[in-house]
């Protein structure tokens, strides 16, 4: 099979720094003749005589013939390979300048420099990986929690694409046979009856929303949600980071207005990633730093996913308080999620504030949680909250498809749109026009796996990759 790209690529696939071993990766057309010039096997075969995927113990040489080091050298035959070309791969010591000077050899005997993701987009040309497979090759490179890394894992499985095609396959079957009646009336061509039809595009949608609902998990848990820790001076903000960053991430002190700016902090909540603002207590001041801290609280505030809303109900609410729920409130109805904290609950009895309690509930729309921040064993109740707001709690189930970022989301979004006016069109304006949409929905899920995909999407998917992968 020959590479429809023209030019061989070579880079180095470890990161950049002393390590014991470093992997120099060749692939293209040419990746075993131009390794030829400058690889030798101990065993005095030629390089392209080795065994596809076995490795070898070779003599790298410079320019000179003179030794650069003896490496381990794995021979891939296309289509047999990561990138579905020609690959060598050179397993050689760690040194920065020894690495630097075998890939200088490689690109001296005509290899090019490879770009970032460049390894990885030759394997999505070549069909080896679908788009949300080659993000979850970067979600896996990416991952910082346990949760992430098997969300990535089932992704880079194929979970989303085996999905996405099913869905294709049954849109597909939909229209075919659709479009065979209007083509050819005459002829007995329909695979699928009038009501057969109908069912079919009804399991499309419900496939397609299952996939979008997916998004608050698969978001939650690679990408991370804003969260605010938001509250008068005083409540237990930063104890709350703390608690959630198991580490004095803040200073907690019992004067009012310790935090005077945004302290951000990433934390695995469980399985959600959250990426924390803990934020200056919001009231009333003339102190000039103060109230850029306000400021940037209720900036905060805004761009948040997720709010932490802190109440000290030791002392009752009071008109600062009130001034949080309102803000507060404000977001709740735009449907983010609150989850209300009455924290210091060691200092008083729920019995004597069931009145605070139950307007927080009011106006949050939502049941407060009594914590003493305080006190480490706080920490699983708030987590698991979190979990079960972001349904993270089983991510790893084997049958789950879960989209995990915003483009896939798009995509989604928009093939749902499409098959639900397809059912719609159906209804009320004709075959045509549902079968147009339902094509519509396709090329959105085309999009999703790459199917048909702009240059654009692609380019900008393989930019976020490291060189060499
Ligand atoms: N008894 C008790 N004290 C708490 C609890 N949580 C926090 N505190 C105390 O409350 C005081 C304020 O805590 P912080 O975490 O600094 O409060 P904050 O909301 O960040 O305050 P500002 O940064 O000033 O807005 C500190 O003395 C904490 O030790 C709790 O659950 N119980
Ligand atoms: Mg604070």
């Amino acid at each position: 099979m020959y590479s429809m790209f023209g030019s061989t690529i070579a880079a180095i696939s470890t990161p950049r720094g002393k390590g014991g071993v470093a992997v120099i990766r060749i692939s293209g057309d040419e990746a075993i003749s131009i390794c030829e010039s400058f690889v030798f096997p101990k065993s005095k075969k030629k390089l392209g005589e080795i065994r596809h995927a076995s490795v070898c113990l070779a003599d790298v040489t410079d320019e000179d013939g003179d030794l650069l080091d003896e490496a381990l050298v794995s021979v891939f035959h296309a289509p047999h390979s990561y990138t579905g070309e020609n690959t060598v791969e050179i397993s050689c010591h760690g040194g920065i300048l020894l690495t630097e000077s075998i890939l200088m050899r490689a690109l001296a005997c005509g290899a090019v420099q490879a770009g970032p993701g460049e390894f990885t987009r030759r394997a999505f040309s070549a069909g080896k990986l679908s788009l949300s497979q080659a993000e979850a090759v970067i979600g896996m490179i990416d991952a910082q929690t346990k949760a992430s890394l098997s969300l990535s894992r089932l992704n880079l499985g194929g979970a989303v694409r085996r999905k996405t095609d099913a869905i294709y396959e049954n849109l597909r079957n939909v229209v075919s046979s659709v479009y065979a009646v209007i083509d050819f009336p005459d002829e007995d061509l329909a695979s699928l009856s009038e009501d057969e039809v109908r069912e079919g595009i009804e399991s499309a949608i419900s496939a397609l929303e299952n996939l979008r609902r997916s998004y608050k998990t698969g978001h939650a848990v690679c990408e991370g949600v804003r969260t605010v820790i938001f509250g008068k001076p005083n409540t237990g903000k930063s104890t709350i980071l703390n608690l959630l960053a198991e580490k004095e991430r803040a200073i907690v002190t019992d004067v009012a207005g310790t935090t005077r700016d945004v302290i951000s902090e990433t934390v695995a909540a469980g399985n959600v990633t959250l990426r924390l603002s803990d934020t200056a207590g919001v009231h009333g001041t003339n102190d000039l730093v103060e109230s850029i801290g306000v400021q940037r609280s209720i900036e905060a505030l805004e761009e948040a996913e997720l709010i932490l809303a802190v109440f000290d109900l030791s002392h009752g609410l009071d008109a600062e308080d009130e001034e949080i729920l309102t803000h507060v409130e404000k977001r709740a109805s735009f449907g983010i999620p609150v989850i209300a904290i009455c924290n210091k609950s060691d200092l008083f009895e729920s019995e004597k504030v069931k009145n605070d309690i139950q307007k927080i509930e009011t106006m949050l729309g939502t049941k407060p949680i009594l914590l003493s921040a305080k006190n480490e064993n706080s920490r699983e109740p708030l987590v698991s909250l979190i979990e079960q707001i972001f349904e993270s709690s089983d991510v790893s189930a084997a049958d789950n498809a879960v989209i995990t970022n915003a483009r896939q989301f798009a995509a989604v979004s928009e093939a749902l749109t499409h098959a639900q006016s397809a059912l719609f069109s159906l209804e009320y304006l004709g075959e045509d026009t549902a079968c147009a949409e339902l094509e519509l929905a396709m090329g959105k899920l085309g999009e999703l796996d790459g199917r048909q995909v702009t240059i654009d999407i692609v380019d900008s998917i393989f930019h976020r990759f490291c060189v060499g992968k």
